[in-house]
This record gives C-alpha cells, sequence and structure tokens, in this order.
C-alpha cells in the first residue's frame, strides 16, 4: 500500500481496509529508517492513525496543522511528498526531524521546542478571521506539552476568544517519562470515561433526525450527559474554560478519527478532541519502553538493542556526581523540567525522592521554583538543556539573578548536539548568560571538571551556571585538573608563539591543536579560562602581551561569549598589535548533521585551528624577519 502512496491524493483513494494496512506499512518503513538514522521513534509509532485521519478530512496548505513540539511529524512527511526523502532523516542537508516551513509548504510552522502549536494556532485563526478567510487551523498537542505553561497561556486566550480552532490532544499519558502534575491527573478522570465511538454518534445523529421531539430528546438528553458528567467528573475543565470537548477517542481507529475531526470541522467554536492513543504502538520494544524509544540512537530492529556503544557522558557523570554530594548534604535538592533520565537524574529520583522534583515541561516554574527553594536555605541543582534554558531567561534574571539566590543551573547539551537540529543545538547560553549581572559562569574541560565545578559551586552560595555538552569528554586526555578558584583560568601549556583560550569541550581541541602545532615547531600557550564570568583577566592579558597572537575557541554562538569578552579585554586595554581570531559558530541557526561534520562545516574542527595558527605564524616570521632587516 505504502508503495501506491506518495501523497494526500493517494491516501484519499483508498478505502478503510487500505488505510488500516497502510499504517501498519508506514510502522515498518519509519522502524526500518530510525534503526538506521536514529530519531524519535515511539511518538510516531503512536500517532499513524491519527495523522492518516488528520490528512483525510483536511486539505493542507489551505487548513493548516501545527505540531507541537514537532518530533512526530514524520508520518506526515511520509504522506506529504516526502517518502523518499525520508531516507536521509536527520542527516547533513537531508530531512529535518521536525517541522521546517522551508521543506514543505504543508509544514505551516517551525517547532522543536514544547508547548508552542496553540498559541500559533491561535494566531493563524486570527489571522484567517481578519482576512474573511475560510479554513480549519489544528494543534496537534500531546499530553506531556499540555504541562507547559505556554500551552494552558494559550488555551486561556483561545477558549475565552471563542476562536474557531481545533485542538487535538494525543494523550499516551507519557511525556519523555511517564506524564506527572494535576493535569495529568484531570486527563486520566476524562480517560476512565467510556470511549467516545462513532456508534454513539450515529445513535445521536438517528435521534437529531426525528423532527420537533428530536431536537426536545437532544437537549433532555444533553442536559442529562452534562449532569452525569458533573457528577462522574468533577470539573469538565475544557469546557468550563470554553471549548468543546470531544472524546475521549480510540487514537488507533482511523474511522472513529475521521468522524469526530469532520465533526469538528463543522463546528465554529475552539473544540478540543481527546484522543487516547499508545506510545511505541506496533512496535513490542518501545511499547513495553517508550521512554528509551523516545528518541533512540541507531538500534538493532530484532532486539531493540542500541547498536551504539554506551559510553559515559556530562550527564551520568553529573547525576552520579550529585547523588554522592546529596549523601553529605541534605539540602541539596535536584529539578527536572520532564527530563529525568536525559539529564542523568534517575537514580537521585529513586534514591532521594522527596528532594527530587520532576515539574513537567515547565522551565519557568522549575526556575523560580529553585529558586523559592534556595531562597528558604535549600539548595538546588536545576539540570535543564541549554536550549531550553532559553524559555527560562527571565526567571533567571528577575528570580534568581538580581536577589542573588544560590541556585546551580546545570547547563546540559551545550554546544552543537547534532541531528536534532537549529531548535535543540545550545549555542547560544555562553552570550545570553554572560550579560547577566551576579552569575558566575564556568565550563569544565573534562568530567573530573565538572565534578569539581558542581563541589565548588555548593561553596559559592551564589548562583552558579554550569555548562556542559551532549555526550562524553573530548579526544585529549586530561592528566590531572587543579583546584577551582574564583575567576581563575588554568595555564595547561606554556608558549610564546600563540595564546589559544578555550572553554568547556573545546579545551581538548586546543590541546589537540598545540600537539600538531608542535610538531612543525610552533609552541602555544594553551589557556583553559573554566570562568566567563568573572573572567581571568590577567592570565589573558599576560599571555596576549606575550605571545600577541590570541586564538579563542568555544562551541557557542560568536556574538557575545568568550571571543568577544576576550576582543573587549584587549580592546579596553588600548594594547595595540596584537591578533585575536575567535572560532565560534557564526550568527546564523545551524543546522542539522553530526557534530564532526557541523563542526568541520563551520571551521571549528582541530584541522581548521592548526591551519590558521600555522598560517598566521608564517606572517609573523614574515615580519619579524622584515622588522630584523630594517634595523640592520
Ligand atoms: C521546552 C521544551 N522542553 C523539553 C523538551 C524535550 N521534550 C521533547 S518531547 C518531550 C515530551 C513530549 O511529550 P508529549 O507532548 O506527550 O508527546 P509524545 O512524545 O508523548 O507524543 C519533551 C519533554 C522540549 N522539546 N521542549
Amino acid at each position: 500500500m505504502l508503495e501506491k502512496v506518495n501523497n494526500v491524493e493517494d491516501l484519499r483513494k483508498l478505502n478503510l481496509n487500505e488505510k488500516n494496512i497502510l499504517a501498519q506499512e508506514i510502522r515498518e518503513y519509519i522502524l526500518e529508517i530510525v534503526s538506521e538514522n536514529g530519531g524519535h521513534l515511539a511518538s510516531n509509532l503512536g500517532i499513524v492513525e491519527l495523522t492518516i485521519a488528520l490528512h483525510s478530512i483536511f486539505d493542507l496548505p489551505k487548513d493548516k496543522i501545527v505540531w507541537d513540539v514537532g518530533h512526530q511529524s514524520y508520518v506526515h512527511k511520509i504522506l506529504t511528498g516526502r517518502k523518499e526523502q525520508l531516507k536521509t532523516l536527520r542527516k547533513l542537508d537531508g530531512i529535518a526531524g521536525f517541522p521546517k516551513t522551508s521543506e514543505s509548504e504543508v509544514d505551516c510552522f517551525n517547532t522543536g521546542h514544547s508547548s508552542t502549536s496553540i498559541s500559533a494556532a491561535m494566531g493563524m485563526a486570527k489571522a484567517r478571521d481578519i482576512k474573511g478567510e475560510n479554513n480549519s487551523v489544528i494543534a496537534v498537542i500531546g499530553d506531556g506539552a499540555l504541562t507547559g505553561g505556554m500551552a494552558l497561556e494559550a488555551l486561556n486566550h483561545v477558549g475565552s476568544t471563542k476562536t474557531n480552532m481545533i485542538v487535538v490532544l494525543n494523550d499516551n499519558e507519557m511525556s519523555i517519562s511517564k506524564n506527572i502534575g494535576g493535569i495529568n491527573m484531570f486527563l486520566s478522570k476524562l480517560r476512565a470515561r467510556r470511549i467516545y465511538t462513532v456508534s454513539n454518534q450515529s445513535g445521536r445523529k438517528i435521534i437529531e433526525k426525528i423532527p420537533v421531539i428530536g431536537k426536545f430528546t437532544v437537549k433532555v438528553i444533553k442536559r442529562l450527559k452534562r449532569s452525569l458528567k458533573q457528577l462522574i467528573i468533577p470539573k469538565m475543565f475544557f469546557e468550563d474554560i470554553g471549548f468543546k470537548y470531544l472524546g475521549p477517542i480510540d487514537g488507533h481507529n482511523i474511522e472513529d478519527l475521521e468522524y469526530i475531526l469532520s465533526r469538528a470541522k463543522q463546528l465554529e467554536e475552539p473544540v478540543l478532541i481527546h484522543v487516547l492513543t499508545k506510545k511505541g504502538k506496533g512496535y513490542t520494544p518501545a511499547e513495553e519502553n517508550p521512554e528509551q524509544f523516545h528518541s533512540a540512537a541507531s538500534f538493532d530492529i530484532e532486539t531493540g538493542k542500541s547498536k551504539k556503544e554506551k559510553k559515559d557522558d556530562y550527564s551520568a557523570v553529573f547525576g552520579r556526581k550529585l547523588v554522592k554530594l546529596a549523601e553529605d548534604n541534605n539540602k541539596i535538592v535536584a529539578i527536572t523540567a520532564a527530563m529525568q533520565s536525559g539529564t542523568g537524574l534517575k537514580e537521585f529520583a529513586k534514591k532521594y525522592p522527596k528532594r527530587y522534583f520532576d515539574v513537567g515541561i515547565a522551565e519557568q516554574h522549575a526556575l523560580t521554583f529553585a529558586a523559592g527553594l534556595a531562597k528558604d536555605g535549600m539548595i538546588p541543582f536545576v539540570p535543564i538543556y541549554s536550549s531550553f534554558y532559553q524559555r527560562a531567561y527571565d526567571q533567571v534574571i528577575h528570580d534568581i539573578a538580581i536577589q542573588n539566590l544560590p541556585v546551580i543551573m546545570c547547563v546540559d547539551r551545550a554546544g552543537i548536539v547534532g541531528s536534532d537540529g537549529e531548535t535543540h543545538q545550545g549555542l547560544y547560553d555562553l552570550a545570553y548568560f554572560n550579560i547577566v549581572p551576579n552569575l558566575k559562569i564556568m565550563a569544565p574541560k573534562d568530567f573530573q571538571e565538572l565534578e569539581k565545578m558542581m563541589e565548588y559551586a555548593i561553596t559559592l552560595k551564589k548562583p552558579v551556571v554550569i555548562r556542559y555538552p551532549r555526550g562524553g569528554e573530548g579526544e585529549f586526555k586530561f592528566s590531572k585538573c587543579s583546584e577551582i578558584k574564583r575567576g581563575k583560568a588554568e595555564i595547561l601549556k606554556k608558549g610564546n608563539d600563540a595564546t589559544i583560550i578555550a572553554i568547556g569541550q573545546t579545551v581538548s581541541k586546543a590541546m589537540e591543536a598545540a600537539k600538531e602545532l608542535e610538531k612543525e615547531k610552533i609552541n602555544v600557550e594553551v589557556i583553559n579560562a573554566r570562568f566567563l564570568k568573572p573572567i581571568d583577566k590577567y592570565t589573558i592579558l599576560d599571555s596576549a602581551f606575550k605571545t600577541r597572537l590570541v586564538i579563542t575557541i568555544e562551541d557557542g554562538t560568536i556574538v557575545g561569549g568568550l571571543g568577544t569578552t576576550v576582543k573587549e579585554l584587549i580592546l579596553d586595554r588600548k594594547i595595540k598589535n596584537i591578533n585575536v581570531k575567535s572560532f565560534a559558530y557564526p550568527d546564523t541557526f545551524i543546522k542539522h548533521g553530526t557534530p564532526k561534520e557541523l563542526e568541520k562545516l563551520y571551521g571549528m574542527d582541530v584541522d581548521s585551528i592548526v591551519d590558521y595558527i600555522k598560517h598566521k605564524m608564517k606572517y609573523k616570521k614574515k615580519n619579524k624577519n622584515k622588522e630584523k632587516a630594517d634595523k640592520s
């Protein structure tokens, strides 16, 4: 069936039975691709029938579907002309793992971060109304994403303004791990209701057809139903805030889905369709372990086992160290925004359930909650991915930094993350935290230094940022780690020809480059900055005076981070004849690809650094010889 279906027109020619066969074939196809390329498997397996039904009822691009997070859009891509291209999923220059307006006109909005769909869809619905057009707008959002404040803010707005749009709530009871919180408790009450079926719908249609008495009967039944609902379910939250609630409905029954979607299409008010699905549907390992298959690296289809050798990574080191620190210090608490395993907190959660908090996909709340804990004597560690820290920027400034509260903000997945692409690259945290007063910003060169920084952060009793990358240590192995001192950099190698100042993971690159350059008799000084803030002015300026050629390296944006800070330092001192070159990512959004590919593409690999210094040294030598000749 999949062979015959290249686009929505082909899909619409199929009967129900054929659509069900197609659903199974799409599952197999996605499984094949994701087992090779890696990707968000479980969410896509769970949404196959719903996507088929959506495309059977709505006409894109006239109608708009906004996919929340967007990680579940593979089926949509298959059905909208990108079936073959999906084989390049998440590869450099291949199909993105999230909706991209640049990829197709039926991807009406770029997503990647959670809880944005209802706001964006509402904007499109209001724009339609202002323009006097007539199309449907649908937000497809998971129960996990519904825990994000922005989704609730949007529901609040849509319901009260009676905006004509549809919210499809894809409820699989899972965020990445088990969904949590009051909304989830409320949804479970709704789930407990009998599933909405076409049969009771058609019964209702028959009654509706009886003239006069039919209408009266419908009214009575409606009233009765409402009062029953109120008896069984304490509060119909969605209806109370202005939505028509339809559901719950079986999310793997295409017929029922098509029926309810076409009904919703006719209504001219906010509609919420509550769809129940199974995450990982159809692939046993993913059904049994949806968390592991939420986002998986390449794996063996038969066994479900990862093909990638499991190596230690920064998140795991962070998690283990936090457990140790918490043994001796009962003030330490840990907060996650729905990323328990990704941030290495599984063991902590098990060992210290009272001091562990999963707040849902709610980064803003996580940080202000941490501020409250810190204000009253606790020591909160808050590991959140760099790109998701963006969500909580004002909370960091307003609730933590201004009050100088000792919250330890651990910025995981800092730097290039790879295949998830531009929404997930952790390239901005150095720059956006750099301008916030009161913060101390550190980045470790290896695991050992991360542990030392965590210990040191506790002693500071001030707001601290520690940023570390996805995955493991760099190529260069450091034998020891000196004590961390406030605002002090670490000179790792002495030299006179050039100064390399690096921070975090890029320190390993600096040492590799230095080793390469030694072969050419170029002797560089390598400084591990350790702190971006406060920056170690003296160590940096001393070395700059000596070598007159300064290279900075950071896995962040070229604007506002280490490079900018070092350049300002040198300009402030009005030092002449010092060359400064910054290796950082350009002022643009960095697409998906492997970290290695992207490093090479943007000249951030060791070879590019070595080539630059070699070239500069030739120039420097020429100048020196000329100076000598002039003097003689
Ligand atoms: C702001 C933000 N925080 C965290 C994430 C990481 N994340 C991606 S998907 C996901 C869970 C989403 O659950 P749900 O919406 O129920 O979708 P499902 O995968 O279960 O279909 C999380 C926490 C994110 N994308 N954006």
